[in-house]
């Protein structure tokens, strides 16, 4: 059945599904019966019926080579599931909004995005549509993933005139056949920049009125638009506050917009204003007060943690603040914090470990943050395509083991599964936290691209919660911020049990102590060593991981095509050289403050002077080549 493994693409264009695509049938059911075919699953029955009253909207039952949906789309996610040989039962969606994010800009950049430019070529739309939508739909169908925002959170307002929206529709009718509807990301004050609008105070009269014309005007276009995705009043983002409204009126503005379309609208809660209030605190301080607030068809949108998407974050507290608010989770498959498209870092292991503290159903929906572009093999490092797939997995069924996954991933990319490459995968992220911010320490990373190590940086002028010293607060004491009572007391807004165990040094997980407690350099940890030497430990642990992962991949060169290996190879140096960079950076540095030597075996490559003249010169778009790393280091 998998021979088509055989015909691997070496240029990683067909991701997980190793087989030529099927032409594109009328149905989603005969879409599925297609892909079955081309599989090399011959004809299994395929019953399409509203009767199966286990099965919710998109759910499938697979008994022996019989597929059991309520609709074209469950038979089409069905036919992905025995194709990935997922065996037999009763499957149903977790969540009935599997959404995929881009960053995309309308000049075809990405914001945080490092495998190439926007896959959206606005320029030539409505009159040339490219193959790769057709093929991305494809791709989100067999994992799942049902919804997808165009652009970019930081939205133009352009996006809502009407020649993009034709431009949107001509995407969404490519995207409609695989059951993934459009939203767009929007501006809030639109109306004031297209139609030079006063105001877009959301109580305004001809501000509402404005919002229910764009709203019809969408949906004439696109009949099954999702909704909006809205970044309100943060990181200069035009909102409801710069009106004296709060967020809640603000979003049920445009919900009432989009109500009777059945629309929804994603309300993020990434905000912190430049207050004296730690920024861990914020969401929670701004949001929690106006649960019970929104709109039934508003979803506030809460990242993962309460910060930024960082290798390791204790779950955002707001998850446990709002209650008779609809809420759902944001992660970021895009590694802008985890090495960019330089480095391996299987994520679905830091997605479980969330699910492990909130619980999946007391979310709504699930949104990714999206790490393709316009690369062949559309996320440049050829092992993060796992990450869109795991991400669809999850979204579908958190409950999913990370193992399971990745195990299922490359059973389908590679047509085998190559020896301790699962295992390497599922080591991956940790290895990062080790070498890049072991213990929960938290964004150190160099000002602006979010790539390298810069615990040192200071910028005059500069919002310190932009700045590392903000938040690993080293000095002749000891490491770390201080979120307990005698700190920001930032623990006190999670439930019980964790408020206390965050809040006390000797009871907090050891991989989060930094990031609630500011603890001595000679504190004593489980493995009985000081944190210094725990800290050098770790960050050395780290870079002979990775060491590790090169000799587990080499070793695996018999399973793996040629270019891929050889890609994949050279990143993992780079990856290497990278976290040798990291324990220098921040050893040295932190050296300078507890005052303790390094322990044995540790051998720094650099001196300090050197890594602070390090300076990318890059942009936020992009991630630095090796050839670039290498001649600056
Ligand atoms: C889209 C972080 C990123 C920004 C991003 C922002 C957000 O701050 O660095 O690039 O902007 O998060 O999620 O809105």
């Amino acid at each position: 059945m998998l021979a088509a493994a055989v015909a691997f693409a070496t240029d990683g264009s067909q991701l997980w599904l190793q087989y030529d695509a099927p032409a594109p049938e009328a149905t989603p059911e005969l879409t599925a019966r297609a892909e079955l075919r081309a599989a090399g699953l011959g004809d299994p029955t395929v019953i399409v019926s509203d009767t199966f009253a286990a099965l919710r909207p998109g759910g499938f039952i697979i008994a022996g080579d019989t597929i059991k949906a309520s609709s074209g789309i469950g038979a089409l996610y069905g036919a992905f599931h025995m194709i990935r040989r997922g065996g037999e039962g009763t499957f149903n969606p977790a969540y009935q909004l599997r959404a995929l994010n881009h960053w995309d800009n309308l000049d075809g950049t990405i914001e945080r995005g490092y495998a190439g430019s926007s896959i959206w070529l606005w320029d030539e739309l409505p009159d040339s549509v490219s193959p790769r939508y057709r093929q991305y739909a494809r791709a989100n169908a067999s994992i799942g993933i049902n919804a997808t925002v165009l652009n970019n959170v930081n939205a133009s307002p352009a996006i809502l005139s009407h020649d993009y929206l034709v431009k949107v529709a001509a995407i969404a009718g490519q995207l409609r056949p695989y059951g993934i509807r459009t939203f767009l990301a929007v501006n809030f004050a639109s109306p004031m920049v297209l139609d030079s609008l006063p105001t877009a105070d959301p109580l305004d009269p001809a501000v509402i009125a404005w919002w229910q014309a764009k709203a019809d005007e969408i949906y004439a276009l696109i009949p099954d638009f999702g909704g909006f995705l809205v970044k309100a009043n943060s990181e200069g983002q035009p909102g409801p506050c710069d009106f004296g409204r709060t967020h809640a009126e603000g979003a049920n503005m445009l919900a009432q917009a989009l109500a009777a379309h059945g629309g929804t609208v994603m309300w993020r809660a990434f905000v912190y204003s430049p207050s004296d209030a730690d920024r861990a605190k914020q969401a929670y301080l701004e949001f929690q007060p106006l649960d019970g607030q929104f709109d039934p068809n508003v979803i506030v949108q809460i990242k993962n943690g309460p910060i930024d998407f960082q290798p390791r974050e204790p779950y955002s507290p707001l998850f446990d603040g709002m209650h008779s608010t609809a809420r759902m989770v944001e992660f970021q498959i895009t590694q802008e914090y985890l090495g960019q498209s330089n480095h391996m870092a299987y994520l679905a292991p830091m997605w479980s470990e969330f699910f492990n503290s909130v619980e999946p159903s007391s979310l709504q929906a699930i949104a990714g943050v999206s790490n393709i572009g316009d690369s062949a093999n559309w996320t440049a490092h050829p092992l993060a395509q796992a990450n869109w797939y795991a991400f669809g997995r999850l979204a579908w069924d958190p409950g999913l083991s990370p193992e399971t996954i990745v195990r299922e991933w490359l059973a389908q990319t590679f047509g085998n599964d190559p020896r301790g490459v699962a295992e390497m995968m599922l080591a991956s992220r940790e290895a990062v936290v080790d070498y890049m911010m072991p213990l929960g320490l938290h964004h150190i990373f160099a000002f602006g691209h979010h790539y390298g190590p810069e615990p040192w940086c200071e910028i005059e002028g500069a919002r310190p919660d932009w700045l590392p010293p903000y938040y690993h607060r080293a000095d002749s004491i000891g490491l770390g911020f201080d979120r307990s009572a005698s700190g920001s007391d930032a623990a006190a807004q999670y439930r019980e049990p964790w408020a206390s165990a965050f809040g006390d040094i000797n009871r907090c997980p050891e991989e989060l102590l930094l990031w609630f407690h500011h603890v001595p350099w000679d504190h004593r940890m489980r493995s009985g060593m000081t944190l210094w030497d725990e800290l050098c430990h770790r960050y050395q642990r780290g870079l002979e991981a990775v060491a590790g992962f090169r000799r587990t991949w080499d070793e695996a060169r018999q399973s793996i095509d040629p270019k891929t290996h050889a890609d994949v190879a050279a990143r993992l140096a780079t990856q290497e050289k990278d976290a040798r960079w990291w324990r220098d950076a921040c050893l040295l540095y932190f050296g300078q403050f507890s005052g303790m030597p390094l322990p044995d075996g540790i051998q720094p490559n650099h001196t300090l002077e050197e890594l602070k003249a390090v300076d990318l010169g890059i942009s936020n778009f992009e991630c630095p080549s090796p050839e670039l790393l290498d001649s600056l280091r």
